[in-house]
């Protein structure tokens, strides 16, 4: 069993830091508002005063705030006790943050892991929590059976802005699922439907769908869109602008379809009629 110290005692941290606790491990605990990390005394955890003495307390220290710039300005207060540290962020950024905090800390001879957390606090220490990391893999090495107490684990790769971007790219999914579901929703309570009542239709709808992924995803890896389509862009495009006509005429607004809309508009104009969906992503591609 080792130390760690979680500083943050928001509720991820506090679910980190009570999950950490029930598997044994040393915990201390640290929250810039001091009354937040006080429960967690009665839960067995030690509480330090300052984030350079969370650092000196344990073997580990997790960092789990509320944006990029809190872990920043945390870990300057601790400049001078962070050489030789193994540091873990759990804090949600982009590619960007963590690569610089990763540079920041090189500088600082600290080691350093980044890390997406998938899954909200009740989760932590449960089935079907997963935690993304990039960054030090001897650090992940080093602390994989207390990783493992908080969520499957899978590490990503040693460059630190791994983690972020897969978690981002995973977010952007569920986003998009989202929407749809919430545009569907508009259009059938435009007719005095009962979102409930659809969703019978529409989960068995979306989980088909689902099931054309494999297919988009080999088109987007090889750049082949034109092979084997059943659904052309063209007719799709169609399709979308009816989705776009029939929103207005049901006064939803389509906020939600017209970029698609006009992104597979781009597609069509620059001669792509006949690919697949998937020829979607060159156009996003080349907007980067
Ligand atoms: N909660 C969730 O569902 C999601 C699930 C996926 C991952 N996220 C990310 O986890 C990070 C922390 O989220 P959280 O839910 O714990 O957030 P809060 O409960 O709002 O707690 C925020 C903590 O951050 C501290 N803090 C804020 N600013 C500073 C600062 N400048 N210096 C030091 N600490 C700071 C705050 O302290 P205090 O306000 O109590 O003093 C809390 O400890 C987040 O990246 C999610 O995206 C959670």
């Amino acid at each position: 069993m080792s130390s760690i110290s979680v500083l943050g005692m928001g509720a991820m941290g506090t679910a980190l830091a009570r999950t950490l606790l029930k598997n044994g491990h040393s915990v201390t605990v640290w929250n810039r508002t001091r009354s937040r990390a006080e429960p967690l005394a009665g839960a067995g955890a030690k509480i330090a005063e300052s984030p350079a003495e969370a650092l000196a307390a344990s073997e580990l220290a997790i960092l789990c705030l509320v944006d990029y710039p809190a872990p920043r300005a945390v870990l300057e207060q601790a400049k001078e006790a962070l050489a030789g540290r193994d540091l873990l962020n759990l804090t949600n950024g982009t590619p960007g943050d963590a690569r610089e905090l990763g540079t920041w800390l090189a500088a600082k001879a600290a080691i350093y892991l980044d890390g997406g957390i998938m899954a909200i606090p009740p989760m932590i220490g449960g089935a079907g929590a997963l935690i993304l990391y990039s960054g030090s893999h001897a650090l992940f090495d080093r602390h994989s059976s207390a990783l493992e107490a908080l969520a499957e684990s899978r590490h990503l790769g040693e460059d630190e802005g791994l983690a972020s971007l897969y978690d981002i790219a995973l977010l952007s999914g569920m986003y998009g699922l989202f929407s749809g579901f919430l545009h569907a929703s508009a259009l059938v309570t435009s007719a005095e439907g009962k979102a409930v009542d659809f969703l019978p239709l529409l989960l068995p709808w979306i989980e088909a769908m689902s099931g054309t992924l494999p297919d988009l995803a080999g088109k987007i890896d090889s750049g082949m869109h034109a092979r084997d389509v059943v659904s052309n862009i063209a007719m799709q495009k169609i399709a979308l602008a009816n989705i776009v006509r029939a929103s207005e005429e049901q006064g939803v607004a389509p906020d939600f379809m017209q970029p698609m809309l006009r992104l597979a508009g781009d597609r069509v104009d620059s001669g792509g009629h006949g690919d697949d969906i998937s020829a979607v992503v060159e156009v996003i591609r080349k907007r980067k």
